[in-house]
């Protein structure tokens, strides 16, 4: 397996500065999360380090990976911000040498979510939105929850994900739904 420095490395060249700093700041985060709620730290650091891996990928490329890796074809119709997670897990695989399968879905799952999110789920689905970088209304409320409950933090940026996609007229994929009627939806 890669070293930390060596996936550092890898990832730097995957991306912007900027979007750089993003992930430094989700690592820094999960492996709080992760100490706090009794995740693996290890796990913590390398799924916080690869999960945005697929962000800067050609279009082209994530859609035809998409269809070749046989992902769900849905994903295809809701618009290419939530594809760069299920991509990004099947990259890190082959690119990156992952095998752990949690630290997979957790790549997989982080921007729109699951029905079941193991702890290490959880961790960098959080800390992707409350990293020190972000910034919006309501940041400071789901950091507070983080550091009291965690499922309380991952309902939380579920309703208001929800919440901004509806006010902008996006399409909401499925998933999110599923994630929304099980950690949010009460009844
Ligand atoms: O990659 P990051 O910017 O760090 O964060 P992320 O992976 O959580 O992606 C957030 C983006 O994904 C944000 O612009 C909203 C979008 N998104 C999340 N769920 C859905 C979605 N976009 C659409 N169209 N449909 C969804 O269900
Ligand atoms: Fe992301
Ligand atoms: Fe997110
Ligand atoms: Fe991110």
């Amino acid at each position: 397996p890669f070293t930390r420095a060596e996936l550092l490395d890898k990832v730097r060249l995957q991306m912007s500065q900027e979007r750089f700093e993003h992930v430094l700041g989700v690592e820094k985060v999960a492996v709080e999360l992760a100490q706090q709620y009794g995740a693996s730290i290890e796990a913590a650091s390398i799924a916080a380090l690869i999960h945005d891996y697929a962000k800067e990928r050609d279009l082209q490329e994530m859609h035809d990976l998409i269809i070749s890796a046989n992902l769900d074809l849905d994903l295809l119709q809701y618009g290419s911000e939530i594809w760069h997670g299920p991509v990004g897990a099947i990259l890190a695989k082959k690119e990156l040498r992952v095998k752990d399968e949690e630290i997979l879905n957790a790549i997989r799952h982080h921007t729109v979510g699951s029905s079941n999110m193991s702890l290490l789920e959880q961790v960098i689905y959080v800390a992707d939105y409350i990293e020190p970088g972000r910034d919006f209304p309501g940041v400071d409320e789901a950091r507070k929850l983080a550091k009291s409950d965690l499922a309380k933090a991952v309902s939380f940026e579920t309703a208001r994900t929800l919440q901004y996609l509806i006010l902008k007229q996006r399409k909401i994929y499925p998933k999110a739904i599923e994630t929304y009627n099980t950690w949010v939806a009460k009844n």
